[in-house]
């Protein structure tokens, strides 16, 4: 068998304003869907890696001005076309007056995967379906399918999708499992896991709701972080949970952040007491955890980062940091002042989520014998997304988490 790739390239086209990088940052990002409003546009192509359980997506979200999207279609198009597993093209749907420039566009990119990924799937998302009244909206698919002709082809599928509602996570649950390069081995562990506890339903997902496995299958999962937000807002204000337990109709369910990518959600037999399931519960989820390596996560991409930074830091001016192949990687310990939560990042971390931009995650100051450098790694906060900002020394020593810094 042969070892599946670690990352799959998803590319996401479509004309500026039609809602690329906000589809971006509501499923992968944790964003609520209003905080897009403001959003500018994309410049050039924005690349990131999204880990998740052992693989990895990396999505390139394409900048729609004509420029930019000229530019993809002349110059960068070997690079922008090459490996690609599915492509993404978003049409506002609320555009009618640019549907057919869209249209041109989407030819094109069909014309290119048809070239240079063969096998490549390709999905429309007819997008904004929110300001389109709800009678008229299958009508509205059907006729955007009918202009974008994906009666001809095999390998394309049209969705309507809006990101203020359900419909953008079952969109992409479609991408995301034909995406996703599951692992046969992992696949069978998890269905021994399944009859070694007795249990009625074992997922794993992202703490947005993909699923990355389940047993037996389903389509979507559930928002393990909006869920978390709200049980914590009501119940426990000030408090991390990172462990939900429901009853529903005489089984036991938990909910489990292995980490910040990875939900487990199970459902014990109706005869398993809260405490049996409980018990059972934590050793299966150390057996999950142990399928998952660390450094699986995220393969060549992260190999390349680690080089990036070596040289970013050496250009920046620390150029004698002992230990440094190590040091780069080594987790950092620092705890959210909101909501209590314990994060474990390195710098390589903090890299690879600007992956586009290096300087955005930190900034060094060095000068007159002395150097500092402050990062800034993401944490899904109950308050949605925040930069915890740390401070190390010229040596990469952990020096201070910096209270007084507002964050
Ligand atoms: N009504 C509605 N507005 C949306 C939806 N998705 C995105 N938007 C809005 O559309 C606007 C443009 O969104 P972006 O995600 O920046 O568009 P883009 O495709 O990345 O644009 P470029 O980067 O220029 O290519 C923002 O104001 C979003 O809030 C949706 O599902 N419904
Ligand atoms: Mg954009």
């Amino acid at each position: 068998m042969s070892k599946p790739k670690l990352e799959s390239k998803v590319i996401v086209l479509g004309l500026s304003q039609s809602g690329k990088t906000s589809i971006r940052q509501v499923i992968f990002e944790g964003f609520a869907p209003d905080s897009t409003a403001l959003n500018p546009a994309t410049v050039r192509i924005n690349r990131k890696l999204f880990s998740l359980a052992g693989g990895g997506i990396n999505l390139f979200d394409i900048g729609g001005q004509t420029s930019y999207l000229n530019e993809v279609f002349d110059q960068y198009k070997e690079r922008t076309f090459t490996d690609v597993k599915a492509a993404i093209f978003v049409v506002d749907v609320s555009d009618a007056a640019n549907i057919m420039r869209s249209k041109y566009y989407f030819d094109l990119t069909l014309k290119n995967l048809a070239l240079l990924s063969k096998k490549s799937r390709i999905y429309i998302f007819a997008h904004k379906m929110d300001v389109v009244q709800l009678n008229k909206r299958a009508v509205m698919v059907e006729s955007i399918g009918e202009i974008f002709e994906t009666d001809n082809y095999d390998n394309v599928s049209i969705y309507g999708t809006s990101i203020f509602d359900q419909t953008i996570w079952d969109a992409m649950q479609k991408v995301l499992s034909f995406v996703y390069p599951r692992d046969d081995s992992k696949t069978k562990s998890i269905k021994d896991i399944v009859g070694k506890f007795s249990l009625e339903f074992l997922a794993l997902s992202t703490s947005q709701g993909l699923v990355l496995y389940s047993e037996p299958e389903v389509d979507t999962g559930v928002n393990y972080s909006r869920l978390k937000n709200e049980i914590t807002k009501a119940y426990f204000p000030n408090s991390y949970l990172n462990q939900a337990i429901f009853s529903i109709g005489g089984f036991n369910a938990f909910m489990k952040e292995l980490d910040e990518n990875l939900v487990i959600t199970t459902v014990f037999a109706s005869d398993h007491t809260i405490l049996q399931s409980q018990k059972s519960f934590t050793q299966l989820s150390e057996q999950i955890r142990t399928l998952f390596k660390p450094d699986e996560l995220l393969g060549r991409a992260k190999i390349k980062m680690k080089t990036n930074l070596e040289e970013h830091l050496k250009k920046n001016g620390l150029k004698n940091v002992q230990d440094l192949d190590r040091k780069i990687d080594a987790k950092i310990s620092i705890k959210c002042d909101v909501c209590g939560k314990q994060i474990q990042k390195s710098l390589l971390d903090v890299a690879l989520e600007n992956s586009e931009q290096i300087e955005r995650g930190m900034k060094i100051s060095a000068g007159f014998g002395v150097s500092t450098i402050e990062m800034y790694p993401l944490h899904d906060c109950i308050e949605g997304i925040r930069e915890i900002p740390v401070i190390l020394d010229g040596n990469l020593e952990y020096r201070r988490y910096d209270k007084s810094r507002p964050i």
